[in-house]
């Protein structure tokens, strides 16, 4: 795993069958990854996927859990809702969770990470009980979805991002940015180059 965005640590030409990324930004609730779509998705115009969202309007789920207070994900009914969106490349995909999803569909996996006294306030202006404030800061604490992360995809793609203010807001959106830049210029240059070596 790396903590840089730096392309050179993070492209893998192997995922380049794509003409545009697939990005997940993933990470505990509250640690900015809806905000951090929406500004990346803006700066790149790339389409911002709200898996939340989502598998609420579609239904892609088998009831509400009240204990956890939340949806109980219906994984097949999510793989295949978003199987054509992302096989063709180009999306921004958020959500708090990333083992569901097949390794071949990211180019790139950023996990937000924010300190816990932060958290704590992000999720306590949010409504949210006291029972889960508890359970996303000890999730936070124990690096959950970070260590999902790694098990799930190459650890090449994946990068740990600080979400803690609004300088890492905006630093992370610009390195996104960037990042797919080059990732773009990269694929054009190998396809001229493949065009290139089949007219010889
Ligand atoms: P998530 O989608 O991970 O649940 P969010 O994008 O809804 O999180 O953000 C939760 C709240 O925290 C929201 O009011 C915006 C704020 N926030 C998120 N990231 C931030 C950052 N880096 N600096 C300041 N505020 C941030």
């Amino acid at each position: 795993m790396s903590n840089s965005l730096d392309p050179e640590q993070t492209i893998q030409e192997a995922y380049m069958e794509r003409q545009t990324p697939n990005i997940l930004i993933t990470g505990t609730p509250g640690t900015g990854k809806t905000t951090l779509s929406q500004l990346a998705s803006e700066s790149t115009g790339l389409p911002h996927i709200n898996v939340g969202e989502l598998v609420k309007e579609k239904s892609l789920h088998q009831g509400y859990d009240q204990e956890f207070q939340s949806w109980i994900l219906d994984d097949d009914k999510l793989v295949d809702e978003l199987e054509e969106t992302l096989s063709s490349g180009g999306n921004i995909v958020d959500f708090h969770s990333c083992e569901v999803f097949p390794e071949r569909w990211f180019d790139l996996v950023l996990v937000l990470r924010t300190d816990n006294t932060i958290l704590y306030d992000r999720l306590k202006d949010r409504g949210y009980s006291q029972k889960k404030i508890t359970e996303n800061i000890d999730s936070e604490i124990f690096q959950v979805i970070l260590e999902e992360a790694k098990e799930s995809y190459a650890a090449e793609i994946v990068v740990d991002l600080q979400s803690n203010n609004i300088e890492d807001m905006q630093s992370n959106v610009a390195r996104i940015e960037e990042w797919v830049e080059t990732w773009k210029a990269r694929t054009n240059e190998k396809d001229s180059q493949e065009n290139l070596n089949t007219k010889h």
